[in-house]
């Protein structure tokens, strides 16, 4: 499998699941703002949407958007814990979580990268987000990880878009138990390995 990645971007969250899930994997480095892969190539050659996190499978095959891609990961190691099984309610609950951390946080977010956003539209986008962090907070009271005591892909993802808070210079103090759990899920060996290899610490 080869995963195409911007360092920092929503594309860690696929590469933390690949380390966690023990897969080889190649990465490949994106130019987002040239559509250009490091090699050279023309980005949207290989997908249309110019976006990454994009996967291309061992059959060849492309696939892209975030939570389907870390549930496919997921799905090539069964025994890792990563994904509850598809069918179960479990997996109905992964995919919650994925979804709010999708629609909810990433593209909360997402108006703080653009650099036409409005200096004074930014407190409305942070306060949108700060009811999104207060939630999350609360489903994190007395658990280790999202979905209790197993770290699943919804970490993975979570702890990416989450860790956009420093580029934005947002404490996580007012959110206690969202502060200790990515500092717990920081300390992961494969985390600290997925960091390193993209450059960011
Ligand atoms: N819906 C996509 C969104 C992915 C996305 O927003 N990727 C960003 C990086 S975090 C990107 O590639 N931005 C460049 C662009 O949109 O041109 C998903 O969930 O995977």
């Amino acid at each position: 499998m080869k995963l195409y990645y911007s360092p920092g971007a929503c594309s860690l969250s696929p590469h933390i699941a690949l380390r966690e899930a023990g897969l080889n994997f190649e990465l490949e480095q994106v130019d987002l703002k040239a559509k250009k892969t490091k090699a050279g190539a023309d980005f949207t050659q290989v997908n249309p949407k110019g976006q990454v996190p994009t996967l291309k499978l061992d059959s060849g095959e492309i696939l892209t958007e975030g939570p389907a891609v870390v549930q496919y990961i997921a799905d090539q190691k069964p025994g890792s814990g990563l994904a509850p099984a598809a069918g179960t309610m479990g997996r109905y609950r992964l995919q919650e979580m994925l979804n709010f951390i999708t629609s909810e946080l990433h593209k909360g977010f997402s108006p703080l990268f653009r650099p036409n956003t409005p200096e004074e539209y930014k407190p409305i986008v942070k306060d949108a987000l700060f009811a999104k962090f207060g939630q999350l907070d609360k489903v994190l009271a007395g658990k280790s990880y999202l979905m209790g005591d197993q770290f699943t892909v919804a970490d993975a993802y979570c702890f990416t878009v989450m860790g956009w808070s420093k580029y934005h210079k947002i404490d996580l103090s007012p959110w206690p138990n969202l502060k200790s759990y990515m500092e717990r899920v920081a300390a992961r060996p494969k985390i600290q390995e997925a960091l390193k290899a993209e450059g960011l610490i």
